[in-house]
């Protein structure tokens, strides 16, 4: 049976410092960075930012097309009930619905649209298959924040993800601006591991998803990394796309503003960093949360309309071409 050795200790009784991360960022050599959408120049700001933000991802029409999905799910009673839709703690609205790729054809293709795909093959050097999948709805006015925190932080402790061999692809779907409360990213943050402190209850989830207690960095940790690395908050037009590294610290205000920011995630997860036991001990998340069942790597939709040819042809030809890594088997060692 194959063991993993816990590289990354969190949720303890007792403080553990932070410290460097022992995994790469991109995988891949250096010299094939350029294999792929993005540019050499583009690959290596991710590497020491942990971010990129490129505006216009998407067309207004393909924007509108989600936006039309959500005005739906948000009037359907049905989709409130259901077990992957969170609610804001106080009023009640829809905070976020999971497992979106999940909901519909639309979203489906877009996890798959080679425009994406491409980029987290370049960036992760192996095969993916989508994590999780959310939409964060945060209505004006009333709309609530997420606290700082690292994505692999949780998914380390509480999905068991071994390594973060993991990437987010944020796509706004209204503009995000200086009132609506915008991701805020520390830039080099996921550079380093940064422990929490905090045993995990069971079922954390039912808390954590509508208001993040644990898996929230020290303040003293917090301030460390922003006075090194500062904090950028990307703002942009619907359509615009934020890929952020899986332990890039990240956060966002609440919403006090007309203007409704409503943004779409799809997480990429290494098809070689696939989860194991939770580390924090507790019994696994929900499938909606954590991809753990049928974890098949994902395939492009080439037939998408707005994918180029040479975007198809790039695919093809990126196929069999051994550009991807294997996990070094040394990786994978016992676990206490
Ligand atoms: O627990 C999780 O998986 C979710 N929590 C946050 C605050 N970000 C990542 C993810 O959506
Ligand atoms: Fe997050």
């Amino acid at each position: 049976m194959t063991y993993f050795e816990d590289q990354y200790p969190t949720r303890t009784k007792e403080r553990i410092e932070p410290f460097a991360r022992p995994d790469p960022v991109v995988y891949g050599h250096p010299a094939s960075y350029g294999k792929g959408p993005l540019r050499p120049d583009e690959v290596h700001s991710f590497e020491e930012n942990g971010f990129l933000f490129l505006e216009n991802f998407l067309t207004e029409s393909e924007v509108n097309g989600f936006l039309k999905d959500l005005d739906g799910y948000t009037k359907d009673p049905a989709i409130k009930e259901r077990e992957e839709t969170v609610t804001e703690k106080y009023t009640g609205e829809i905070r976020s619905i999971f497992a979106v790729h999940k909901l519909s054809e639309r979203f489906d293709r877009l996890s798959r649209d080679p425009r994406l795909l491409d980029i987290a093959h370049q960036l992760l050097g192996s095969d993916v298959y989508i994590h999780q999948s959310r939409i964060n709805d945060k209505p004006a006015f009333r709309g609530n924040g997420f606290n700082w925190h690292s994505d692999f932080e949780t998914w380390h402790a509480e999905d068991g993800m071994p390594r973060p061999r993991c990437i987010s692809f944020s796509i706004t779907l209204t503009e995000n601006n200086d009132f609506n409360g915008p991701l805020m990213l520390i830039p080099g943050s996921h550079k380093t591991f940064v422990p929490c402190t905090g045993i995990t209850p069971p079922k954390n989830w039912e808390e954590s998803l509508k208001s993040q207690t644990l898996g929230v960095p020290a303040e003293k940790d917090l301030r460390a990394l922003a006075r090194k690395g500062g904090i950028v908050a990307p703002r942009g037009p619907a359509g615009s796309l934020v890929i952020f590294e899986s332990n890039t610290l990240h956060a966002s205000a609440n919403n006090l503003s007309p203007y409704p920011r409503r943004n779409l995630f799809f997480v990429c997860n290494s098809v070689e960093n696939k989860p194991v036991a939770p580390f924090c001990g507790n019994a696994p998340r929900p499938d909606y949360l954590a991809t753990r069942k049928n974890i098949d790597p994902l395939r492009p939709v080439i037939e998408t309309p707005g994918v180029a040819a040479h975007q198809r042809q790039a695919y093809e030809q990126h196929q069999g071409q051994g550009h991807f890594m294997k996990e070094p088997a040394a990786a994978q060692m016992s676990r206490q």
